[in-house]
């Protein structure tokens, strides 16, 4: 696995300058981004590298992916989200398998519960990006989930996009119990850049699950964002081949609906 020199680099569209932060920065850069989006956490070292491998080994002896939509390949537990026809929920027969269990209790008793918001952990969606042309489009995760969003990375690190969004309406405050519709949001053009480590977690609570959407960009897009010298900011070398990139990541969401 390469390893990083930088383990994060923030970009705030409004200015030209991009900031570049290196790892013995570390506790501040996650302070800084942590104070930039209310209800985001980050934690680069969630999984040990062995934990991690270990659990990337189990996924690809599993081999159970799906190539149901265009972008990247997934694969769903708990309850399969309609990627196709806008939405929807379905139960699924088989349980989540206990290979993620040690997993998921670690992230609903992160900071003895106060980071994971009742209820528990009922859906996971794992992607696979690979090569250049896989992504996913800027979102927020639908609805019918519960308030807390926590993404896993393994493989490669990956560059994730955030995007800020506020209420159209100037007299609307947003508080953590009055979910605002995503039509009645609207950009504020301020984007936030992050290069996820593999083993880290990402948690998104509050305005970061709510008001800033998310996304993972097609690699070229990568150097609008980290600059010329992206391959080593995210790769540590230049000689990185970026048809070799490939990275999962684990989605672990409760569904708060009931589904039929
Ligand atoms: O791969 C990621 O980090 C993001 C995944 C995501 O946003 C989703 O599954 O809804």
């Amino acid at each position: 696995m390469l390893k990083m020199q930088s383990s994060m680099q923030l970009q705030n569209s409004s200015t030209t300058t991009t900031t570049v932060m290196g790892l013995e920065n570390i506790e501040s850069e996650i302070k800084s981004l942590e104070e930039s989006i209310e209800g985001l956490r980050y934690f680069p070292d969630f999984l040990s590298e062995k934990q991690s491998l270990d659990l990337l080994n189990e996924i690809d002896e599993r081999n159970e992916w799906e190539s149901e939509i265009n972008s990247r390949r997934t694969l769903q537990y708990g309850y399969h989200f309609n990627y196709l026809h806008g939405g929807g929920l379905r139960k699924l027969q088989e349980e989540i398998p206990n290979y993620l269990k040690p997993v998921m209790e670690r992230i609903e008793q992160l900071e003895d519960g106060s980071c994971w918001h009742y209820p528990q952990i009922s859906q996971i969606i794992l992607n696979e990006y690979k090569g250049l042309e896989t992504y996913i489009s800027k979102h927020i995760d639908s609805l019918d989930f519960g308030p807390t969003v926590a993404i896993i990375s393994l493989g490669d690190p990956c560059l994730i996009v955030l995007h800020e969004r506020t209420p159209k309406d100037p007299n609307a405050t947003w508080n953590a119990n009055e979910i605002i519709p995503i039509q009645n949001l609207q950009a504020t053009g301020k984007k936030m850049c992050l290069v996820l480590k593999p083993g880290s977690l990402l948690v998104l609570n509050g305005k970061a699950r709510y008001l800033w959407q998310h996304e993972i960009p097609k690699q070229c897009l990568w150097k609008k964002y980290l600059g010329e010298s992206w391959k080593t900011l995210a790769f540590g070398s230049e000689d990185f081949d970026e048809n070799k990139f490939r990275r999962v990541s684990l989605t672990m969401r409760s569904v708060v609906v009931q589904v039929p």
